[in-house]
């Protein structure tokens, strides 16, 4: 079921999640007509004309009763059995780290840190006293062993189409909050706290591009959390690549760290 209303849907459990949204907003548009019809009826059917003297026993049949019990039913439905599941399936059953693509995103005033484990798959230390605004915005400490093939970006966040993305967010300052629309993902991102946020992009930048009959499509991440005076620019972009574009991609930034790195203040 597609709502015409939702932004296009590129990620494997979003189409739940809109059932789920629909649904919830079919069972409230139900409720809303029938009380307002309700609401409508008991203005006119116990009018003061027509009803001078107040009945003290009121009303005498269970419709009430079985409407109220009905309405709690499909709302436990929705609850238990549609909600509670979707949500197990986004926090705890988190794909493995091995199957995964993994990223770690740190948010701050105003832009997304990239960061990228390179080939030994394995995050180098970071470290705040290395940061620096403009050269190292992760600090990132390129003498650990494991940082030496990481790869990190600016507002660039690119990922292989028809794989889990396993992210790491965290934040540097204040709440931000982590939103990818066509891939039905928003998580806060709360300073202090790691949080595991995961989908599988099943739609390209290009096929989206087609899709949409629009060559300028991109993917954005948003912050979906005022985090201050220049939130609005707090924008990123999202390139979803096939599995062989995404590897070219990170061998091409693999090899611009050799290159920067002979003339590097870290070395
Ligand atoms: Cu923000």
């Amino acid at each position: 079921m597609a709502w015409p209303w939702l932004p296009q849907l590129a990620s494997e459990h979003g189409a739940a999640l809109d059932r789920a949204l629909g649904l919830v907003h079919v069972l409230m548009a139900l409720l809303f007509v029938g009380w307002g019809v309700f609401f409508a009826y008991a203005l006119v059917r116990f009018r003061r004309k027509r009803n001078p003297v107040a009945d003290p026993r009121g009303v005498r049949s269970h419709a009430s009763t079985w409407v109220e019990a009905a309405v709690a039913v499909a709302e436990a439905l929705l609850l238990v059995g549609l909600s509670m599941p979707l949500w197990a399936d986004r926090v705890e059953r988190l794909p493995p780290p091995s199957e995964s693509t993994r990223v770690r995103v740190v948010a701050e005033q105003f832009a997304w840190n990239v960061h990228y484990p390179g080939p030994d798959g394995v995050f180098g230390r970071t470290d705040p006293a290395l940061i620096d605004a403009t050269a190292n915005p992760l600090g990132l400490d390129r003498k650990d062993e494991a940082a030496k093939d990481d790869v990190t970006t600016i507002n660039q966040l690119h990922l292989p189409a028809s794989r889990p993305a396993l992210l790491t967010l965290s934040s540097k300052d204040v709440i931000h909050s982590f939103a990818l629309q066509e891939m039905r993902v928003k998580q806060d991102v709360i300073p202090g706290i790691s949080t595991d946020v995961w989908f599988v992009p099943k739609v390209t930048t290009e096929e989206m591009r087609a899709r949409t009959a629009n060559p300028e499509f991109n993917y954005e991440i948003s912050c979906a959390q005022l985090c201050g005076l220049g939130h609005y620019r707090m924008r990123g972009f999202v390139t979803i690549h096939s599995p062989e574009a995404f590897q070219a991609w990170l061998d091409e930034q693999q090899a611009q760290i050799g290159e920067s790195a002979e003339d590097s203040i870290w070395n």
